[in-house]
């Protein structure tokens, strides 16, 4: 997939208050800026076109915009983020999607589902159960992207917080696989790229067109991610990290 568009949110001082299960200490204001103005930049050198959304601060959380949806070029899904403090980002993402989109499809009560639980892999997509998105959400999301032509599999997660927290698409058939999905049958026809227990954090990165975007002070995976023949950048993250936050989870790419 080629991605033209990315959406972005600037972290408001509430973040530091948002939802973290880490026990990694407060996040510091000042380096979290820098780290999302670095973040903005690496993806203006993969050649998108940015909509940078200001800090809204009645959600501490909203940065991750990638919880609120689930795009492709054709059509948005607009998501049901299952934390109660993050439900209503939703409300503030849905009319910067009718700039973009036509066709927008919602994902409804009972049903919730955070973006970060969606792994798109060129025709198919993976649906992770968690303590966010529901079998009601996924199923609603499966029907949508099969009557859009796409193949789904519903995957139940065991100790990964969201989907994409253990796994990444790079293209070419390629997968960037931890802890569960390592042997997990339901990815086994991929080429894999293994992340150890110690750099499991890495294994959510991101490919945007020329380069992966990998978190910083991951050797291991950078190389065996340039091994692959791929140009990558790295990124200090370790504001976004004490959030449970990663790379993916900041962005909408589509
Ligand atoms: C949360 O708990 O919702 C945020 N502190 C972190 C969300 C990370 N998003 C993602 O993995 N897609």
């Amino acid at each position: 997939v080629i991605f033209r568009n990315v959406i972005v949110k600037t972290p408001g001082k509430s973040y530091v208050n948002g939802l973290t299960t880490s026990d990694l200490g407060i996040p510091d204001y000042n380096q979290l800026l820098i780290q999302h103005e670095a973040y903005v930049e690496a993806l203006k050198k993969c050649d998108v076109e940015v909509t940078h959304l200001p800090a809204n601060e009645d959600y501490p959380d909203s940065t991750f915009v990638e919880d609120t949806a689930v795009l492709t070029r054709q059509f948005a899904v607009v998501a049901n983020p299952g934390a109660a403090s993050r439900n209503a980002e939703i409300v503030e993402m849905e009319p910067v999607l009718t700039n973009f989109f036509h066709k927008i499809y919602t994902i409804k009560y009972p049903g919730t589902l955070d973006g970060g639980d969606v792994l798109q892999a060129d025709q198919h997509f993976y649906i992770g159960l968690s303590t966010r998105t529901n079998e009601e959400g996924a199923r609603q999301l499966k029907e949508i992207l099969e009557t859009e032509g796409y193949k789904a599999t519903i995957i139940q997660l065991k100790e990964f917080f969201h989907l994409k927290t253990g796994i990444a698409y790079l293209g070419n058939n390629i997968m960037v696989v931890a802890g569960e999905f390592i042997d997990h049958p339901a990815f086994e026809q991929y080429e894999k790229i293994v992340v150890s227990k110690k750099n499991e954090y890495s294994a959510n990165c991101i490919r945007v067109n020329d380069y992966v975007i990998l978190p910083k002070g991951y050797e291991e995976t950078k190389k065996k991610i340039e091994g692959a023949g791929f140009k990558t950048i790295e990124l200090e993250m370790s504001e976004f990290q004490k959030q449970d936050g990663g790379l993916s989870c900041l962005s909408l790419r589509f």
